[in-house]
């Protein structure tokens, strides 16, 4: 552990890890487990295209979030690229959806020639607010994409009567909320569709891939045929479709995570709490706590930094932190309203999100998630409250 201040790398002391912790070391279930799944692939020599793993994987995930279809695909990017596709929404149309999220949604519906209408987040949950959702709509709206943040189920209640009142199609991005629930539903079943990373980094994951979860019978059977280039037979070519396909190599990884998941969530679950005891008391570091009545992944440890509490901004926080070799992340950094791609167009007034902007400026996403050592966090609190111990002299220096 760190004595003295000058022990901190920022300063020439020696790394506290000689290896990054990253925010997300990927889960890995026991290789025998995946190379199971995989033989059958080879065997079969059968790599792509509707393979029999893929089949397997979304019959699972349709038996678990109990919907009717569950439409993998290669990324979460791709599969809501085919939905909004699939909406067949009119240029220029309006989509309402959150600053406070990854930049992916917004880049689709510059692409696709849609209009972003970025509302900013409740404070408590970090998650879209459904009045300010409300207050946006106009006649030019044609869809609302909010995400459930960090996992945690987004007001779905106001939002789902917002749609119905006002017949715009709500879709969820559940890309972090693999494994929740909201009342007694799983997430995956509410709105017209939820889409799912399962990218390396989340809390179930297949290398790479998405899962488009919905009921709607019409929407699944355009969603198929979109994923991969339209074909609705050998030679049939019904729509223009891309390939948005997800390989058996990655339905393999899919399925043996699938078949571990309750010991993953035990283990971020163990990670969590070792934050929550480690942290405890420091002032202005405040861990944002997870409600177990929905059954949360505990896939994330998210801190929100009080400046003026800590004694210190959370950049400086972060600067000594990489210098530790603790790879901590101020997600979603500056919001997507503030992201080149998204800026206003002159001269219009830059929107003012201030629940957002709070968060980009507060939030602190710390090295978790299953497959960290619990040492390691150990180590990270250790160093946490020396820093908080030191804020002053610390930041005079830096
Ligand atoms: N919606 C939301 C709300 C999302 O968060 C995301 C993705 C999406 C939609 C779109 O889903 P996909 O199309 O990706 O399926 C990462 C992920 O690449 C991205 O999937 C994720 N959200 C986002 C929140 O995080 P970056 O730019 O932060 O990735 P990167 O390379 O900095 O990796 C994060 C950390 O994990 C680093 O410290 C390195 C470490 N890492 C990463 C990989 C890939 C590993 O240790 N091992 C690995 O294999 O975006």
């Amino acid at each position: 552990p760190k004595r003295r201040v000058d022990n901190l790398a920022l300063f020439g002391g020696e790394r506290l890890f000689s290896e990054p912790r990253h925010v997300n070391k990927p889960n890995s279930p026991p290789r025998e487990l995946f190379d199971r799944y995989l033989d059958t692939a080879w065997s079969a020599a059968w790599f792509s295209n509707d393979g029999p793993l893929l089949r397997r994987f979304e019959a699972r995930l349709c038996e678990q979030f109990d919907v009717r279809h569950c439409i993998v695909t290669c990324n979460a990017t791709a599969a809501l690229d085919i939905v909004l596709q699939a909406l067949r929404l009119p240029p220029g149309g309006e989509v309402i959806l959150p600053s406070y999220t990854f930049v992916s949604t917004a880049n689709l519906l510059r692409l696709a020639g849609l209009k972003p209408v970025f509302c900013d987040i409740a404070a408590d949950s970090m998650n879209a607010d459904p009045e300010q959702c409300a207050r946006l709509i106009s006649s030019d709206t044609v869809a609302i994409i909010p995400t459930h943040v960090w996992g945690v189920p987004c007001d779905i209640d106001a939002l789902e009567a917002l749609s119905d009142q006002s017949g715009v199609p709500l879709l969820f991005d559940a890309a972090h909320a693999y494994g929740a629930v909201h009342g007694t539903r799983r997430i995956g079943g509410f709105g017209l569709a939820e889409i799912f990373s399962l990218h390396a980094t989340k809390a179930l994951h297949a290398f790479e891939g998405g899962i488009i979860a919905t009921d709607d019978d019409a929407l699944a059977d355009d969603l198929r045929l979109r994923r991969n280039f339209g074909f609705s037979g050998n030679d049939q070519v019904d729509l223009p479709g891309v390939n948005a396909k997800m390989s058996e190599a990655h339905a393999a990884m899919g399925l043996a995570n699938l078949d571990v998941f309750a010991r993953t969530i035990a283990a971020s679950r163990l990670c969590h709490e070792t934050y929550e005891q480690g942290l405890r008391g420091i002032p202005g570091l405040v861990l944002r706590m997870p409600d177990p009545a929905s059954q949360p992944n505990y896939h994330y440890v998210v801190a929100e930094l009080d400046a003026q509490q800590f004694g210190m901004d959370r950049d400086t926080l972060t600067r000594l932190l990489f210098a530790e070799n603790i790879w901590a992340r101020r997600y979603f950094y500056p919001g997507v309203h503030r992201m080149t791609p998204h800026l206003p167009l002159a001269p219009q007034a830059p929107v003012s999100l201030p629940q957002t902007e709070r968060a980009c400026n507060r939030v602190l996403v710390l090295p978790a998630g299953a497959a960290i050592d619990l040492d390691d966090v150990r180590a990270i609190c250790t160093l946490l409250r020396f820093i908080s111990e030191n804020a002053a002299v610390i930041a005079g220096r830096s």
